[in-house]
């Protein structure tokens, strides 16, 4: 059986690019026997400036907005990382066998740390070295697969270096995982700024759909999208024309037709945007259905997240174990 292991960040309210390139991917992983394991990865919202009280809103919000979507907690584990002590554990191994050149190269530590001395707050160490702790996320599970965005993959490329690396050294101790990305929409763009990502902690929520939006919302939203000037009509190419491109993605991905073949059905960005809008809408209204019950028994979330974390906890324990074997420490 295949292992799946997959988290999202509670630094923002969620997007509809997090539900495209990763939650949508980990309803399709599910398993009979509890064999997947989807995470609401706190500690990471702490490598940048955070409000405390925002950041246990937000965890308690993403892991509602995973049941609501439909990830059935008996056929999967769902769970809070800073719930299981392991993945610290592990990480701390794994910084012993990652290099500061390597983590130093990650494209999203520079963008971030980049942004974070921009605006005067001070680079957190922990921006740099969560690679590192997203690494043993996703190895103290034995894990095989890690369903993700495009934007995860060098983070997951790194994790399988550390993997092979750590069992060369210490002997055979962690599977080697590979990222799985979705064919369609494995990067939703900004819709106003549609060479940058749709990310959840921007500043300006003005070109992000977030999961919980009312549907006049993301209708304007979708309406007011930047596309590009050009007078040869509704054409899919993502390098020269990325904001059309990016509307034509997102109603593939919405529709599971192709992006290329989509647009020779339109003439005009209007019909297109007002396509894409009500796909949108009606692909997110079942799950805003389902959130609004949730969100009206949080006691149900928190069982859940209790009984995940039990479970998470057993199947870590004996990977985390062997790791401190492996590297020379002795057994308490
Ligand atoms: N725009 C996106 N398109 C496709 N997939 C995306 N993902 C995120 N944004 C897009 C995927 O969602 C999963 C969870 O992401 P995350 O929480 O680890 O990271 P994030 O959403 O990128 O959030 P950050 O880093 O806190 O802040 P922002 O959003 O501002 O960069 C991942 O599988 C990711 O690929």
């Amino acid at each position: 059986m295949t292992r799946v292991f997959s988290g999202i960040t509670p630094s923002g309210h969620l997007t509809l690019g997090n539900y495209l390139g990763a939650i949508r991917q980990w309803v399709a992983a599910e398993q009979p026997a509890g064999d997947a394991l989807f995470c609401v990865v706190d500690l990471h919202a702490l490598t940048t400036e955070h409000d405390p009280a925002r950041v246990g809103r937000l965890s308690r919000q993403a892991a509602t907005l995973f049941l609501a979507a439909g990830l059935d907690p008996q056929r999967c584990t769902l769970f809070v990382q800073s719930h299981v002590d392991e993945h610290t554990r592990l990480s701390y191994l794994l910084e012993c066998t990652a290099t500061d050149g390597e983590l130093r190269r990650m494209i999203q530590y520079r963008e971030k740390a980049a942004k974070a001395e921009a605006s005067g707050q001070g680079v957190r160490l922990s921006l740099l070295t969560y690679p590192v702790l997203m690494a043993a996320d996703i190895l103290a599970y034995g894990t095989d697969e890690v369903p993700v965005g495009e934007d995860q993959r060098q983070h997951v490329e790194l994790t399988r270096d550390l993997a092979v690396r750590f069992n060369q050294r210490y002997g055979h101790t962690f599977s080697v995982p590979k990222a799985t990305v979705p064919a369609v929409a494995a990067r939703v763009m900004d819709l106003q700024q549609p060479t940058s990502k749709m990310g959840k902690s921007a500043e300006n929520g003005a070109g992000i759909v977030y999961l919980l939006d009312e549907p006049a919302v993301i209708t304007k939203k979708v309406m007011r999208a930047v596309t590009d000037s050009g007078d040869d009509g509704v054409v899919y190419d993502r390098a020269a024309r990325p904001g059309v491109a990016n509307l034509l993605d997102v109603l593939a991905a919405c529709t599971g037709g192709e992006p290329e073949k989509l647009a020779a059905r339109y003439s005009q960005y209007g019909p297109l945007k007002r396509d894409v809008a009500e796909a949108v809408v009606e692909l997110l209204r079942p799950l805003q259905e389902r959130h609004a019950e949730l969100a009206a028994d949080p006691g149900e979330v928190e069982r859940v997240l209790r009984e995940g974390a039990g479970r998470a906890r057993a199947l870590a324990r004996p990977v985390v174990d062997r790791a401190y074997r492996a590297i020379g420490l002795l057994a308490a």
